[in-house]
Parts: C-alpha cells; structure tokens; sequence
C-alpha cells in the first residue's frame, strides 16, 4: 500500500494519503456456514442479521413467532433507519424498567418497545395495505396520516409476523395516542417512548421523575405537553388523544 503510494506520487506528483482499515475478523464464507447452522456469526451487525432471518436469506430458517430478544431486535433494527435505533433500544430498557417499578410482565414490556416504531418508515400505501389485512379499520383521520398509522400496523406486525401477546399488541397499538382506559402496560409503553434517555426537551426532567413517582401524574403530564405541543403545530388532535386526557384527568380527580 505504501509502495503505491509513492509511485502515484512521483508518476503524478499526486497527494497520496494511506488511510489504514480495520482487518474484518471474519470471512464471509465462514459467516455463511454458521447461518445455515442457526448460529448468530460474531461480528455481523444486529440489523444485518435481523434483515438474513426476516426474509430467510442463506439458509436460516428462523420461525419468526418464537424468536429469543435479541433477535427480535435484531428484526426490528433491520426494518427502521438507523437514526432510529438508539431511540428503540431506550424505549426498550426504559419500559423493562417501568414494568418493574410498577409490576407489570417486563418481559411484555421488553417485547413491545423492541416493537413499537417497526412498521415507522412505511408509505402511507404499506400501512393501509397492513390494516386491511389485519381487519383495522383507520377512521378519517388515520386514514391520512402514517404517524397515526404506525402504531396499529406495527401492533398488526408484532401479532401476525412476531406471534406477540395481546398485552404486548394493545400496548404498542395506542403508543402513540393512548386511549380513555389504558392498561398499565399501554401506559408504560407511552411514557416510555416520551422519556427514554435520548429524548431531551423542557420538563423531560420533571416527566422522568414522576414516572417513578406516580405513574398516571406523568402520563397527565405528557398527554397535556403532547396536545399543546400538536396545537402549537396547528397539527388536528386525535379523538384518542383527546380521550385520553379527559379520562386522566377525571380519573386523578381529587389525587
Ligand atoms: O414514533 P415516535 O416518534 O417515537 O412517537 P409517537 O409514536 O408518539 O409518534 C409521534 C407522532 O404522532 C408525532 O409526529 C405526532 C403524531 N401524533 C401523536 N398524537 C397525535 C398525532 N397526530 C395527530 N394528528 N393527532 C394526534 O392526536
Ligand atoms: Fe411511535
Ligand atoms: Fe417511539
């Protein structure tokens, strides 16, 4: 390497810098021969490998209804941009922590925020095409809008490819509105996703802390930020939305 260097710099009095690589420590050949036997190869990325087990690639046979965590999440890494993945693996750890702070199944809680933003880059088209399989029907307003969407395809995808709980598809269908009633996992998913470590905004502080506080206080509070926040935007408030903080407030009436 070297050796060209200098010669591409004395033919062409070229400027020739010698940037090292990093020797990748294994051969494809060998990468190869550990998929087909079910092994995970070292040093292949999570993504990489979720990508070879969703579409059966060099002769995996994974059975996508009963996969281990990890790769579950390496599916669900495999099927988001990479700015998004960071995001994922806080929702993930924030919602196990939840989940033992306040008695929820942490596995549940596990296993839905891998999930929650799966389907989150699909077309518009892709959602609607889920829904109709998965019997969901959109009202007007989700039937324009992937952001409202993604929630219940990606809760369609964690019940028909992943084979997930009912528990774990109702927590990761109303993440992004919540509803009038939530359960404790659709609350802890919610929160979850709003203050996992790499979200950063006014009162984020003030969200965590309740979260170990008093759970329905935090979601009073993050219901409330997320509707000024849509207003502010000028962004139409879901029904859910809206149910939601009526119902959070009722119910901590007098607390
Ligand atoms: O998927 P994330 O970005 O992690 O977060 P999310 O699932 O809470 O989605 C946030 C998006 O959802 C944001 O772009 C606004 C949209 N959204 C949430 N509630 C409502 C809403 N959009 C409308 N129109 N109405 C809502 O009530
Ligand atoms: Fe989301
Ligand atoms: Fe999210």
């Amino acid at each position: 390497m070297k050796a060209h260097g200098q010669k591409l710099r004395e033919a062409f009095g070229a400027r020739v810098e010698v940037i090292p690589l990093p020797v990748h420590p294994c051969s494809s050949t060998q990468v190869r021969r550990e998929l087909k036997e079910g092994k995970k190869p070292a040093g292949l990325l999570d993504p990489v490998y979720g990508y070879i087990l969703r579409h059966g690639l060099y002769g995996t046979h994974a059975d996508l209804k009963r996969l281990s965590d990890e790769d579950l999440r390496s599916c669900s890494l495999s099927m988001v941009y990479p700015k998004r993945h960071a995001h994922i693996l806080g929702v993930e750890e924030t919602a196990v922590e939840l989940a033992k702070r306040w008695g929820a199944d942490p596995e549940a809680a596990r296993r839905a925020g891998i999930l929650h933003d799966c389907t989150k880059y699909l077309s518009l088209e892709e959602h609607l095409a889920i829904c109709a399989q998965a019997g969901i029907v959109p009202d007007e307003m989700e039937a324009g809008s992937a952001k409202l969407l993604h929630s219940k395809t990606g809760a369609a995808l964690a019940r028909m490819l992943y084979g997930e709980s009912d528990e774990v598809y109702w927590a990761i269908y109303w993440h992004t509105t919540g509803r009038a009633d939530m359960s404790l996992l659709e609350k802890i998913i919610y929160l979850a996703d709003y203050m996992e470590p790499n979200r950063d905004f006014d009162g984020v502080t003030e969200l965590r802390r309740l979260c170990a506080a008093d759970l329905d206080a935090a979601l009073l509070m993050g219901l409330e930020m997320s509707v000024a926040d849509l207003k502010a935007r000028g962004v139409p408030i879901h029904k859910n939305t809206q149910g939601a903080l009526d119902w959070v407030r009722e119910h901590r009436k007098g607390k």
